[in-house]
């Protein structure tokens, strides 16, 4: 007797979604690498931090497909796009194949939904959480850098005065009574 808990459909699409995963990883190391080399040191060290967060999805796929009773396959990852030529299309691109993923993770919800898998419609829950949470992200960096880039002064000061907002106190310190 077959211990597998997922169907043929449901092994097939995690294993793309799994190689799709290792291809996100390979979007975020490209443009990290040409961040680097274009002494971005700030955006290569985000993007290669999401590189591995990319790395750690792909391997909780194949966790699961393998813990469910199904066979995880290793497969060829599509190459890296070509490199952006400007931080603002980096930003974009990355936020675009966001978008796309959180898509293709959307017909597993949608198939473990129609099969009635709920394990698999839960493990899914994670990934829609986590591409809220990625999209949100990366539109924040976009919008940060916008203003930071912006040509209008008053724009660029506001970059300044909110990067400074960050750090503020809660409260206004006042000027305490002198003791004798
Ligand atoms: Fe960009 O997140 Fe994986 O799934």
């Amino acid at each position: 007797m077959s211990n597998k808990r997922i169907s043929d459909k449901m092994e097939a699409l995690l294993n793309t979604q799994m190689t799709r995963e290792a291809y996100q990883a390979q979007v975020y190391l490209s443009y990290g690498s040409w961040a680097e080399v274009h002494n971005f040191d700030g955006i290569a060290t985000f993007l290669y931090g999401h590189m591995q967060e990319e790395r750690e999805h792909m391997f909780k796929i194949l966790k699961y497909i393998n813990d469910r009773g199904g066979s995880a396959k290793i497969e060829a990852i599509e190459a890296a796009p070509v490199h952006p030529k400007s931080v603002g299309e980096c930003l974009q691109n990355i936020l675009q194949h966001e978008i796309e993923n959180s898509a293709e993770i959307d017909k597993i919800v949608n198939l473990a939904l129609e099969e009635k898998d709920w394990a698999t419609f839960s493990f899914g829950q994670w990934f829609v959480k986590e591409q809220i949470e990625e999209e949100t992200l990366i539109g924040d960096v976009i919008a940060k850098y916008s203003l930071a880039a912006s040509q209008n002064a008053e724009h660029k000061n506001l970059y300044e005065v909110d990067k400074d907002l960050k750090t503020n106190p809660q409260s206004a310190t006042i000027p305490r009574e002198e003791k004798v």
